[in-house]
């Protein structure tokens, strides 16, 4: 049974209610949560305000970047460890797995670095005047995270906070927060004073909802569906509380006929089945000019028939979707491009060894899919990928754009001239070309434009996000 974790310690729900933990692999029950309340959150707010008032603020900035440090490295001790937790609570293969826990050792390890290089300004002003300014932290910062890579997802932005000076309170998906209650009690092995990261689970209507309400919250950071985003937003703006919100996407791979196909292709595969397609960044819309349109299909079509999807300790290409819902709203997708009489290219293959049981979805790619259907305008959130054409440049850029989303976009063009061109006319926050992802840098700002959201996280950029500015301006006298 896992409980809370506030002022470094373990602590039931007040109201004594529990969640169970399925694994999507055989969707089988195998631990508990605390299935928290507003009661639970005003606790942690508290833990969090205090730490803040009597250890957090008098911290120089050199000595919590050396806290974030010393639990950078003992996430990378337990790699393994988190690896295996998370595994099991959200059905990674193993690759994958291990990858979140290293990148989020990564992420401490980047903003332990940080910490003492964000510094203000001092402004050119009138005569007798000295006017510089303080980046100040928020104070409590509220995390409400998803399941998808809950690891990742908790370094870029706990790790951004706390080395801007904020202390944290942590609302972790209730599909998936076992790896981060470990996190989070490693983090007092590291030395992190009690109060400076807090864990509270449970429902998002609930406890997410409580948090995003909290009058002692001095800003949020959301990453979910854009349908959550827009009631935090609303919650938010009651008492003018700051919020960053990362709501996912519906991300374009350009292909154009001048491209290195042979280095394009397992990009294009990976963004779309890695982590089973439940990524906010996946390149989900594959737009093919024309001229090479078939042969590429026929190529990839190949390539999905040999992909394989089975339970998460198999690690195999794909593993299973996180919960049945989910499973349930991808069928209703692939249903819908049937009635719609939208063509699948190719499938991959569920393997036998995987229970009847588990969450899986097929790999399926799908051709000529019409710009206004919902599987090209919408997250399907599973491993499915929308394949259309375009003519020239400004049909390619027309269709890239046509979505309420902008979030990423991968271009591969042999074309320099065109490279610059087509990523200064893309509506979203990355651009990739020739790549996509670029390994996933934590180092490279992230967030979106449109619905998927604004604000950034991770790189140097995500702590102006996590302080405020404090202008002070000194007459001499
Ligand atoms: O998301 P929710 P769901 C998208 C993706 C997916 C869809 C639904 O398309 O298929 O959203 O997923 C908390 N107040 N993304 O339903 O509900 C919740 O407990 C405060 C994209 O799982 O948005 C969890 O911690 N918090 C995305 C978090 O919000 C609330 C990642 C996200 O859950 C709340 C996940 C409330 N009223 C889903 N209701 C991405 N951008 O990567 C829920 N939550």
């Amino acid at each position: 049974m896992q409980l809370h974790y506030i002022d470094n310690a373990a602590h039931p729900s007040s109201g004594g209610r529990t969640i169970p933990v399925i694994d999507p692999s055989d969707g089988q029950p195998f631990d508990e949560i605390q299935r928290g309340s507003a009661e639970d959150i005003a606790l942690a707010v508290q833990a969090a305000q205090r730490c803040l008032e009597s250890t957090w603020r008098k911290l120089s900035a050199a000595e919590r970047g050396r806290l974030l440090m010393r639990l950078s490295n003992k996430v990378a001790e337990h790699a393994d460890e988190l690896a295996a937790i998370e595994q099991r609570d959200c059905g990674k293969p193993t690759k994958q797995a291990r990858a979140d826990a290293l990148a989020l050792a990564r992420y401490f390890e980047f903003y332990a670095g940080a910490c003492d290089k964000l510094h203000g300004e001092t402004l050119p002003y009138l005569d007798g005047y000295s006017v510089l300014t303080w980046r100040e932290p928020h104070g409590v910062t509220g995390h409400i995270i998803p399941w998808n890579y809950p690891m990742q997802i908790f370094g870029r932005s706990v790790g951004g906070a706390l080395a801007a000076g904020n202390v944290c309170v942590v609302k972790p998906s209730e599909d998936a927060c076992l790896s981060l209650i470990r996190v989070a009690q490693l983090a007092a092995e590291a030395g992190f004073p009690p109060g400076a990261i807090n864990i509270v689970t449970g429902y998002g209507h609930e406890v997410g909802d409580a948090l995003a309400r909290h009058e002692g919250v001095d800003h949020i950071s959301f990453t979910g569906s854009p349908r959550v985003g827009t009631l935090i937003q609303q919650v938010a703006a009651e008492r003018h509380c700051p919020v960053t919100l990362e709501l996912g996407g519906k991300s374009p791979q350009l292909i154009f006929d001048d491209a290195d196909l042979d280095a394009a292709l397992p990009f294009v595969i990976n963004a779309i089945v890695q982590n089973a397609g439940q990524t906010c960044s996946a390149g989900s819309r594959l737009l093919v000019q024309r001229s090479i349109y078939e042969p590429l299909l026929e190529r990839l079509g190949r390539s999905f028939q040999a992909l394989r999807v089975g339970p998460a300790a198999l690690d195999l290409d794909v593993g299973p979707l996180i919960r049945q819902s989910q499973q349930e709203r991808v069928r209703d997708f692939l249903a819908q491009a049937r009635d719609a009489r939208i063509a699948t290219v190719a499938q991959g293959q569920i393997v036998n060894e995987a229970p009847a049981s588990g969450y899986y979805a097929a790999p399926t790619l799908l051709r000529d899919v019409p710009v206004a259907h919902r599987l090209a305008q919408e997250e399907v959130f599973g491993p499915v990928l929308a394949a259309m054409s375009f003519e020239d440049e400004d049909e390619a850029v027309q269709q890239a754009n046509a979505t309420r989303f902008g979030l990423v976009a991968g271009l591969w063009t042999r074309d320099g001239g065109r490279q610059l061109r087509v990523a200064k006319r893309l509506k979203s926050g990355q651009v990739f070309i020739n790549n996509y992802g670029a390994g996933g840098g934590v180092e490279l700002p992230f967030g979106g434009v449109k619905s998927s959201g604004y604000g950034r996280e991770k790189g140097f950029e995500a702590l102006y996000g996590f302080t405020t500015l404090k202008t002070v301006a000194i007459r001499h006298g």
